[in-house]
């Protein structure tokens, strides 16, 4: 657990699941999945999720898990941050806060899928890369294209941005 001024970023626990299903909704960038699917992750995959928390109201999350086909590889599935806490590098302070966890194998890359309007992961993702001086490639094929939503979910494209090695 750290504090960054009034703020905590500690482990989800599944009592968080509810209002971090408020907060992707209130965020409104983000695919809003369902209550259950927060739920789950703030409980099976805590060692790989956090939560930015301000007087016991949830302002941020990002979620994360290891590749099951490389667990080398730390893939970021969302980086939300509550719409009054934004321009204070919170997204910035939780991907730290992971990667500053004790992790059963060393990373050596860090994976998202961010659509081209996403601008605010990109941004995290670009500074992150910067910051460590390391390479970020962003690869179309290696993600997810519009053709692959459902009828109806019209949905941008989804390249894969990945960066690393981590040293
Ligand atoms: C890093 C991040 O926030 N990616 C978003 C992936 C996808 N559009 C989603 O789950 O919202």
């Amino acid at each position: 657990m750290s504090q960054v001024a009034s703020l905590t970023l500690r482990q989800p626990t599944k009592d968080d699941g509810a209002q971090v299903y408020d907060l992707i909704r209130r965020a409104g960038t983000l695919d809003l999945n369902s209550a259950y699917c927060y739920i789950l992750l703030c409980d099976m995959f805590s060692g790989t999720c956090v939560i930015a928390e301000e007087e016991e109201r949830v302002v941020g999350f990002l979620s994360a898990f290891y590749r099951p086909d490389d667990p080398e590889t730390l893939f970021v599935w969302q980086a939300a941050v509550d719409p009054a806490m934004r321009g204070r590098g919170l997204a910035t302070s939780m991907l730290k806060e992971l990667l500053g966890r004790e992790h059963p194998q060393s990373l050596r890359y860090v994976e998202a899928t961010v659509s081209p309007s996403n601008t605010a992961s990109r941004r995290l993702f670009q500074s992150f890369a910067d910051a460590c001086g390391v390479p970020i490639s962003e690869r179309t094929a290696d993600g997810y294209s519009p053709s692959m939503f459902p009828a109806g979910h019209a949905h941008e494209a989804e390249p894969s941005l990945r960066i690393g090695p981590l040293v």
